[in-house]
C-alpha cells in the first residue's frame, strides 16, 4: 500500500533552491577546505577514521567509543587526555571520542551568542577545534549539531580542517529543530551542501546518522527505522556522492534487536560504520542494576562485532548516565569494565545461535526495503522529485514519523495497532511507554480519576526539546482521563506555546523538558504568557536541571526548587501533577 497525497502537502513552495547549484556550491567549497591532521591520524598513520576502521575490522579488533559531554572546551580537552592516558596505562585502547555539542552550536556562528544554551559543549574559536583534535590520539567524532543544522556548512568545515573525518548527524535534520529557527529549507539546503562538500574532499569522510536521533524512536516498527536508513543511504551515497554511516543503539533494549539491526546494516553497507550506542533508555537511578544492563548489552554487541564486523565502535554507557552527564572517572570505569568483557567474549560468541539473528535481520531488510520502495513510489506519485536530495530530505522532515509509518510502513493492516499496521519488528520503547501509561492510570486513586474527569480540562502539552517520550506519556494519561489535548509539539518555542494555550483555552500547560534549560525556558514562557495576559498553571517534568552561570564544573544542577518562584510546578513524576489537577478548582467554580 502506498499513500495518496499531493506534493503541495509537503512541499507547498512555488520554488526551492536549485539542487544542482547546491551540489556545485558544496563541491566548490571542498576545493578551499584543507583537511587537517589530528593527533589520532598522526599516531596511527591514517588519512581518515574510515581507513583505521577497515584496519581494525581486518584485525578483528573491537573498537570502543566514549561520549563526552562537558560544556567547556578546555575541560573537555583535559578530560579527553586524562581518559586516554588512564586507559592506556592499563593497556587498553580508546578508539574514538564523541563530543556532545550543545544545541547552541547548531545556530550559524553569528547567531549563537543570543540563543538558549543547553548543558553540552560549546566551541567558540577555530583554535578550540584544533586543540580538541590534538588532545589525545583518539578519533574525533563530531556527531551532533553539524550535518542537519543551520550551521552544517560552517561546522563541517571547522571539523574537517581540525582533522575530523566522521560528521553527523543527518537524522537530526528531522528532529533537532533549534528554538526560534523556522527555516527548514535553509537547514536542509545547508546539509545538502555540506554532504556534497565531503564527497568532493581528497580524504574519506563518513556521514554519520544516528537512526535513534531521528524518527527511529517514534516509529512503532523497527523495519521503518531500518527502511529510513536505506532511504538516507540512497540520498547521501547516490544523490550527493557522500559516504553514509548508520548508527543506532540508544533505544534498543533487547540483545536480539541490537544484533539483528547490526547484522542487517552489515549486509547492506560496504563502508565502515560509525558507532553502536549503548542502551540509554534502560538505565535508572540504581547503579548496580545499571551495571547488569551494561554487561548484558555489551556482551551481545561484542559478540555481534566478532561474528560480523561492521566498523561500528561500541559505546558503553556509564552507569550514572540516567542522572547526569558522566565525568572522566565514570567513563574510565565503564571502559575498564568493557575491556574485561571483550576479553571474555571470545568464549561466549560461539554459544550464540546466529541463525535467529540472521532471521530477524532478513525481516528487517525485507521490511526496510518495502518501506524504502513504498516511500520512493509514494513520493514520486505525489510529484516529489526522488532524484533531488533537497526535496527528499524536506519531504521526509515535514511528513513526520507518524505519517511516514502510516503511509509507507511494511506491516500488514491491523486496526488495533497504534499506526494501523502490525509491526514487522516491534519497537520495545513504545511498548514500554504504553505499559508505563496504563500502569499510571491503573494506579490512580478512583476519587482522583473522577475529580479530573469531572473538571472537563483542556491541557496544552509540549516538549522544550527533542525528547518526546515524556510528552507521549502525558498524552496517553491525559487521554485516559478524558482531558482534551492541545498539541504544542516538540522543540516548542515559548511564544508559540503561550499563543496555542491561550487561543485553545487551555486550563494548564504540561511541559516536558530534558536539555538542561528547565528554569530559563519556564522564565521565557512566563514572559510570553504575561505578554498575552495568560495566567494558568504550568507543570514541568523531565530533567529539571540547568548549568549555573559561571559554573566551574560545567555540569548541570537541579533547579526544581527554583521553578515555583518562576511560576511553575516542579513534577518529579506524573502523580505530582495528577494530584494537583484533582485539587484545582473546576471550570464552573473558576467562572463563578
Ligand atoms: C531517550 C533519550 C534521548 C532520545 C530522545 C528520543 C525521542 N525522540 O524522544 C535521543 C537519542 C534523541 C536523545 C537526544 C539527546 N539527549 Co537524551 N536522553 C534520553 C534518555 C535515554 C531517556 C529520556 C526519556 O525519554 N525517558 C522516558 C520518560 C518517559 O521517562 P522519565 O524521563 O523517567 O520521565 C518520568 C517523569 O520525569 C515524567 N515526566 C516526563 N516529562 C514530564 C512532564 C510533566 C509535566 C510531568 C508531570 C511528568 C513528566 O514521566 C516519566 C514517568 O514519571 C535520557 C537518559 C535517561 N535514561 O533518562 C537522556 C537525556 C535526557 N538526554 C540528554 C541529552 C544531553 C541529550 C542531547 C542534548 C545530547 C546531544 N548533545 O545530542 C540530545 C537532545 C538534543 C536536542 N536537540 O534536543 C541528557 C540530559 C542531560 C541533563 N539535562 O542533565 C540525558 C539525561 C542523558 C545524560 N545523562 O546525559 N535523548
Amino acid at each position: 500500500m502506498t499513500a495518496s497525497f499531493d506534493r503541495t502537502l509537503l512541499l507547498p513552495e512555488a520554488e526551492l533552491p536549485d539542487i544542482t547549484d547546491l551540489i556545485a556550491e558544496g563541491r566548490k567549497l571542498a576545493k578551499s577546505v584543507s583537511p587537517g591532521r589530528s593527533a589520532f591520524m598522526e599516531h596511527y598513520g591514517v588519512s581518515s577514521e574510515a581507513e583505521y576502521k577497515r584496519r581494525c575490522m581486518e584485525e578483528g579488533r573491537i573498537m570502543l567509543h566514549a561520549q563526552i559531554g562537558l560544556q567547556d572546551s578546555g575541560q573537555t580537552r583535559r578530560a579527553c587526555a586524562e581518559i586516554w592516558e588512564r586507559l592506556d596505562r592499563k593497556g587498553y585502547r580508546l578508539d574514538r571520542f564523541g563530543f556532545c555539542f550543545d544545541n547552541s552550536m547548531g545556530y550559524p556562528p553569528h547567531m549563537r551568542a543570543g540563543m538558549p544554551r543547553g548543558v553540552s559543549l560549546v566551541m567558540e574559536t577555530e583554535k578550540e577545534w584544533q586543540l580538541l583534535t590534538a588532545a589525545a590520539p583518539v578519533a574525533c567524532h563530531f556527531g551532533d549539531f553539524v550535518i542537519g543544522q543551520p550551521a552544517a556548512v560552517e561546522n563541517a568545515i571547522m571539523a574537517v580542517e581540525a582533522g575530523g573525518t566522521t560528521l553527523g548527524n543527518l537524522a537530526q535534520l528531522y528532529t533537532y529543530r533549534l528554538l526560534y529557527m523556522d527555516d527548514d529549507v535553509q537547514r536542509a539546503a545547508a546539509s545538502v551542501m555540506a554532504i556534497a562538500m565531503t564527497g568532493a574532499l581528497p580524504i574519506e569522510v563518513l556521514i554519520h546518522s544516528n537512526n535513534d536521533d531521528g524518527y527511529g524512536p517514534i516509529f512503532t516498527d523497527l523495519a521503518c527505522c531500518f527502511g529510513l536508513a536505506l532511504v538516507e543511504r540512497h540520498i547521501v551515497n547516490t544523490l550527493l556522492g557522500g559516504t553514509y554511516a548508520a548508527s543506532f543503539g540508544n533505544m534498543f533494549r533487547t540483545p536480539l534487536n541490537r544484533m539483528a539491526y547490526q547484522c542487517a546494516l552489515a549486509r547492506i553497507s560496504d563502508a565502515p560504520a560509525s558507532m553502536v550506542y549503548g542502551n540509554t533508555t534502560v538505565y535508572g537511578t540504581d547503579y548496580t542494576e545499571n551495571r547488569a544492563f551494561l554487561a548484558n548489552y555489551m556482551t551481545f554487541d561484542i559478540a555481534a562485532q566478532m561474528g560480523q564486523p561492521t566498523g561500528h565502535a561500541l559505546v558503553p554507557i556509564p552507569v550514572t548516565e540516567y542522572e547526569r552527564i558522566p565525568d572522566a572517572d565514570e567513563i574510565v570505569e565503564v571502559h575498564i569494565f568493557s575491556n574485561r568483557l571483550i576479553e571474555r567474549a571470545a568464549k561466549i560468541q560461539p554459544l550464540i545461535d546466529f541463525g535467529v539473528v540472521d532471521a530477524m535481520a532478513d525481516d528487517l531488510i525485507a521490511g526496510g526495503e518495502k518501506f524504502r520502495d513504498n516511500l520512493l513510489r509514494g513520493f514520486a506519485e505525489a510529484g516529489i522529485d526522488t532524484s533531488n536530495a533537497l526535496e527528499m530530505l524536506l519531504a521526509i522532515l515535514r511528513a513526520g514519523p507518524r505519517r511516514l509509518e502510516a503511509w509507507f510502513g511494511p506491516g500488514v493492516a491491523d486496526e488495533t495497532a497504534p499506526r494501523g499496521k502490525r509491526a514487522v519488528v516491534g519497537m520495545e520503547n513504545i511498548v514500554e511507554l504504553e505499559r508505563m501509561g496504563s500502569d499510571s492510570l491503573t494506579a490512580l486513586p478512583p476519587e482522583q480519576v473522577a475529580a479530573i474527569q469531572d473538571r472537563d480540562y483542556t491541557a496544552c502539552i509540549a516538549s522544550t526539546d527533542v525528547h518526546e517520550y515524556g510528552k507521549m506519556l502525558l498524552e496517553q494519561v491525559m487521554h485516559g482521563l478524558d482531558v482534551e489535548i492541545l498539541d504544542g509539539g516538540v522543540n516548542a518555542d515559548p511564544d508559540d506555546l503561550a499563543a496555542l494555550a491561550c487561543d485553545g483555552g487551555a486550563d494548564f500547560i504540561a511541559l516536558s523538558t530534558y536539555n538542561g534549560m528547565a528554569l530559563s525556558y519556564l522564565q521565557s514562557l512566563r514572559v510570553e504568557m504575561a505578554k498575552i495576559g495568560l495566567d494558568i498553571p504550568v507543570y514541568v517534568g523531565g530533567r529539571l536541571n540547568q548549568v549555573p552561570e559561571g559554573s566551574n564544573t560545567s555540569l548541570p544542577v537541579d533547579v526544581s526548587g527554583k521553578l515555583g518562584a518562576a511560576g511553575g510546578t516542579a513534577c518529579p513524576d506524573l502523580e505530582t501533577m495528577l494530584a494537583c489537577l484533582a485539587a484545582l478548582p473546576g471550570r464552573g467554580d473558576r467562572a463563578a
